[in-house]
């Protein structure tokens, strides 16, 4: 199996798909591919239909958009254990990773993320907005769950991994959070897949101008 990613200082859908599957432990091969360089459209066209990535080639089976690729993972080898077992809680796990998917649109123009950088940026009220609605959500979600396991549904599931480059952008840009986000920004740090993730992330050197935003911060 392998999986197509961009630059893992950068690339936020690309960690969400490549999470999964480590945190699962399972067997891939990944291709970084520099955002933004010829290379990279160059080894994306003729085998995804968008050119972007994150893309999951499994033997005959392509398939792109990363909440795609999390659902193909999920169903293929892992028996559906990456999402919570319980029908509504899935129901409730699925409209929040699709809230991430189609949503937080200021958040994401105006806190690229940019894991080896600290800086500040003047935040519009649409993004503080967006901020707000995470944090409610994840608050709501460790008040319920965070004594079963810590993660957004107790145990870790796809919705864990839809908002780790959240976590990576309150970090960079030094969002002040509450005692409960907090303890789940913790939380996620410590995962020993983020951790491989932003060690690799830490050693790049490429910029991507365009996911460069605000000013320095100490
Ligand atoms: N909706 C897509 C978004 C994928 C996406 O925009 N990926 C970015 C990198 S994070 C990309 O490939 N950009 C290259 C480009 O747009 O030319 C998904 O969820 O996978």
């Amino acid at each position: 199996m392998k999986l197509y990613i961009g630059n893992k200082n950068y690339s936020t859908w690309s960690l969400r798909a490549w999470l999964l599957l480590e945190k699962y432990d399972l067997n891939f091969q990944e291709t970084i591919l520099k955002l933004e360089t010829d290379a990279f459209y160059q080894t994306l066209s003729g085998i995804s239909p968008t050119n972007k990535v994150p893309l999951l080639v499994d033997g005959d089976v392509v398939v792109w958009e990363s909440l795609a690729i999390c659902e193909y993972i999920n169903e293929a080898y892992l028996s559906g254990k990456a999402w919570p077992a319980n029908p509504e809680l899935r129901a409730r796990a699925r409209a929040l990773s699709s809230e991430m998917h189609s949503g937080f649109l200021a958040l994401r123009a105006e806190m690229p993320m940019n894991i080896r950088a600290k800086r500040y940026v003047n935040l519009s009220a649409a993004a503080q907005k967006d901020i707000e609605r995470i944090t409610q959500i994840w608050r709501e979600q460790l008040q319920e769950f965070g004594q079963q396991g810590g993660w957004l549904f107790g145990d870790w599931s796809i919705a864990d991994a839809m908002f780790a480059p959240v976590v990576m952008r309150f970090l960079t840009y030094g969002i002040e959070l509450g005692s409960e986000e907090s303890v789940y920004m913790e939380k996620v740090l410590a995962c020993p897949a983020i951790d491989k993730w932003r060690a690799a992330a830490l050693l790049e050197r490429d910029i991507v101008p365009s996911d460069e935003a605000g000013s320095p911060r100490d």
